[in-house]
């Protein structure tokens, strides 16, 4: 109750900041784009995890303006760092269950598109796969709604759920993020994340692993044709200004 109350007033607190963790590509080992991740810190409750406040959030119906706030500033950030660094970084934006059942989501995209200037096509929404099986038709009509605005689309958390690619051939994703707990618990490179990865290539989609923390994965990964990575091994969720400086020693 008392967290509701905090998590309520956080926004105009200015207690919320976006981190950013850099997606990598396996082949060049270059930073292509980052992906946005939401922290809470509060006076007294210290840092509370998204694990715990976004489904809060979700809940009691603020996730509507929290998403909003986060899309804006990914934009805006990213637009910066592209700008300052002369890059061509993509930034992927978190989408809950309840923020893709609201008829907002498309005016709120093309709003923090219009606001940073950043080009749609850096922008890369992450979806999950149990949020677009909980209403196909919905789902269907927002995700045509997103691409014409010429966003890409990702699943998230690949390997937790159904695992189904067949709804694939309905909705327009571009992007197969592998959960972390399949990335750890499959020896890379075995049949299984061969065989994912060779599915989702024919259905031209482009495959990132998550939570990569060894070289052992990574080169794994790499060989079984895996075209990006994210992980502590490359770098951890980080502020702004980390990122920049990130950024800047890698040129
Ligand atoms: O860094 P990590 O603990 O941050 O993130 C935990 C989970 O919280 C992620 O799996 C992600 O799906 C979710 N999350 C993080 N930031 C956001 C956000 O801005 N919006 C939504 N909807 N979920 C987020
Ligand atoms: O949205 P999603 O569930 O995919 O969010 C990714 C989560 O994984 C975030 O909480 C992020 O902080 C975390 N994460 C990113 N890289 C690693 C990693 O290498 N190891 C672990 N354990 N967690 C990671
Ligand atoms: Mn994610
Ligand atoms: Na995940």
């Amino acid at each position: 109750l008392q967290l509701e109350a905090a998590l309520h007033r956080a926004l105009d607190h200015g207690q919320f900041e976006v981190h950013y963790q850099p997606r990598v590509s396996l082949g060049t080992m270059g930073t292509l784009g980052v992906e946005a991740l939401l922290r809470w810190d509060h006076p007294e409750f210290g840092r509370v995890a998204p694990l715990e406040f976004i489904p809060l959030a979700e809940e009691r119906g603020h996730i509507g303006t929290i998403g909003q706030w986060v899309l804006g500033a990914a934009c805006r950030d990213v637009k910066r760092i592209n700008d300052r660094f002369g890059m061509a970084l993509h930034v992927s934006v978190n989408v809950s269950a309840r923020q893709l059942r609201s008829p907002d989501l498309v005016a709120q995209v093309q709003q923090a598109l219009a606001g940073s200037g950043l080009p749609a096509a850096a922008l890369e929404l992450e979806l999950t796969e149990s949020a677009l099986i909980e209403d196909l038709d919905q789902s269907a009509e927002v995700l045509r709604g997103l691409k014409s605005l010429g966003v890409r689309l990702s699943i998230d958390d690949f390997g937790t759920g159904y695992s189904s690619l067949s709804y694939l051939k309905r909705f327009p994703i571009d992007v197969l993020k592998l959960d972390r707990s399949f990335v750890a618990e499959s020896p890379a490179g075995d049949g299984f994340v061969r065989a994912v990865i060779g599915m989702a290539h024919a259905l031209n989609l482009s495959v990132v692993a998550e939570g990569i923390e060894t070289t052992g994965t990574m080169a794994a990964l790499r060989d079984a044709a895996c075209d990006e990575g994210q992980g502590y091994l490359f770098a951890r969720p980080m502020p702004l200004e980390e990122l920049e400086a990130f950024l800047a020693d890698e040129e």
